[in-house]
């Protein structure tokens, strides 16, 4: 059971079929246009949609709004220090500013930038600075039932390939992202980040970790990998960091808070450089793009989150919600991951092709049916035209996420789910596949526009 209670509550809006199908054409078939108000269950995203603690509550009273040295910014500090054992903690609004002073720091044209999978906003990060982000997990990650405990580890012989290919100088750093979200929220084991940083080291490369959810990936260890069983949360965490020369962080996850982020390091030269920067596009060192309220708020949801029964309950929420699915024949991507379920659209909806984009034809059937938002992780995030050709490359995995926000739904609303995509499943040979009305060059998802193929031709 939820080891909390309810102290405040927010009622959900509930919508007829005609409203919904008139505001996801108004939407062009992307469900990030969409008003949240015409959402029922919003599963878009884990990020920055956490219900906060009555004590972190009562710390955003306790905000300390000096523009340098707030108090919050010193508890924000102990506290990551205490987690990661790194010296030098800068805070930024949110993660991808983590990974924008990151890459614009370190990065020259044309280096490569290894990861087990970049997630979205690291891989446009890496483009934008001309970089090359190379995906290097294990091949389990792209078979959708492969049984694996921990599918998110980084295949060493990759990196050996791609150093080979390119040398050491081409390789300013190697990121491991847990747990793997473009992968299905698939764990890192202890023994695979302890790999992957003899590596960096024997090659003198900086490992970072992309922590965003550090702490569902320590708690996958402890159940998964018996040198984890008898430690802490906190104690795994510490041994993983402790294997890296810094971090990313969108505390707007395992944060557990609406707003947040950080980068920390033990490299002092880096964290000169990084700081500097910070002023320049963020705000000074003691708050970076936040209040000081926000810095209190996630210094303590990070102590929270360490916390094993909330852990017990969050994985396990996650992992009944797609058992349900299974049981009702949906195909999901398997284990279940820490902070979602993915369908399988390519199963889901096998006579819709690719280039039809069938993951978001899935999510936007799941809206029309039960006002579910989930994303589309697939064609439409990470397909690519060839600039000369015009030719798309299709992402080998193609899923609808469906995020479970943290502390917010209880299991019955995720069996109202189940019960939308069961539904959904007898009746998938009425859903279309989309074409795209307009697209950006950077991160086009957010905005994209579609059509259904049957009514644009
Ligand atoms: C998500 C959000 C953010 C993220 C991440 C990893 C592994 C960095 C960041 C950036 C993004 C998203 C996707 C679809 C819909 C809404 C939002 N992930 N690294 O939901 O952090 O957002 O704070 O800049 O997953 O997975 P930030």
């Amino acid at each position: 059971m939820e080891p909390y209670k309810i102290k405040v509550v927010e009622p959900i809006a509930f919508t007829t079929p005609q409203e919904r199908a008139e505001a996801l054409s108004a939407a062009g078939y992307n469900l990030f246009n969409l008003p949240a108000t015409l959402i029922t269950i919003d599963l878009l995203t884990d990020s920055g949609t956490s219900a906060m603690s009555d004590r972190q509550w009562s710390g955003m009273m306790l905000g300390d709004e000096s523009y340098a040295g707030s108090r919050n910014y010193f508890n924000l500090e102990r506290t990551v220090r205490r987690i990661t054992g790194y010296r030098h903690v800068i805070p930024t609004h949110q993660g991808r500013v983590a990974e924008n002073l990151l890459f614009t720091t370190v990065l020259k044209p044309g280096d490569r930038v290894p990861n087990n999978i970049h997630f979205d906003t690291t891989r446009a990060n890496v483009e934008h600075n001309l970089g090359v982000a190379v995906d290097c997990v294990v091949d389990e990650a792209y078979d959708v039932v492969a049984d694996h405990p921990f599918k998110g580890n980084m295949d060493v012989a990759k990196l050996d390939r791609l150093i080979a290919e390119v040398g050491r100088e081409r390789i300013p750093l190697v990121m491991l992202t847990i747990t793997n979200n473009s992968g299905g929220g698939q764990p890192v084991s202890l023994g695979n980040a302890r790999a992957t940083s003899g590596w960096c080291h024997r090659h003198g490369i900086p490992l970072f970790f992309d922590a965003c959810r550090f702490a569902e990936n320590a708690y996958f260890c402890k159940q998964r990998d018996p040198e984890c069983a008898q430690l802490s949360i906190e104690q795994i965490a510490n041994a993983f960091f402790a294997l890296g020369d810094g971090c990313t962080m969108s505390a707007k996850k395992d944060g557990l808070v609406n707003i947040g982020g950080f980068i920390a390091t033990n490299d002092d030269a880096l964290a000169t450089r990084l700081s500097n920067m910070l002023i320049l596009i963020e705000g000074f060192t003691t708050y970076g793009g936040l209040a000081g309220r926000d810095l209190e708020a996630i210094a303590r949801g990070l102590e929270e989150v360490l916390d094993e029964r909330y852990l017990a309950h969050r994985v396990g929420q996650v992992r009944r919600f797609g058992e349900r699915l299974v049981a009702a024949g949906v195909p999901i991507l398997l284990p279940v991951g820490g902070h979602a379920v993915y369908l399988d659209a390519l199963r889901f909806l096998p006579r819709i092709p690719q280039p039809q984009f069938p993951a978001q034809a899935l999510a936007c059937a799941l809206y029309l049916e039960g006002g579910i938002r989930g994303v589309e992780i697939g064609g439409l995030m990470f397909g690519k035209p060839n600039e000369a050709t015009g030719a798309w490359t299709w992402p080998e995995l193609e899923m609808v996420r469906l995020a479970v926000p943290r502390r917010v739904y209880t299991d019955a609303h995720l069996d109202y789910v189940a019960d939308v995509c069961s539904r959904l499943l007898a009746r998938r040979d009425t859903i279309h596949g989309l074409k795209i009305v307009s697209r950006a060059e950077v991160l086009p998802h957010f905005t994209a526009r579609l059509a259904p193929v049957d009514e644009a031709g």
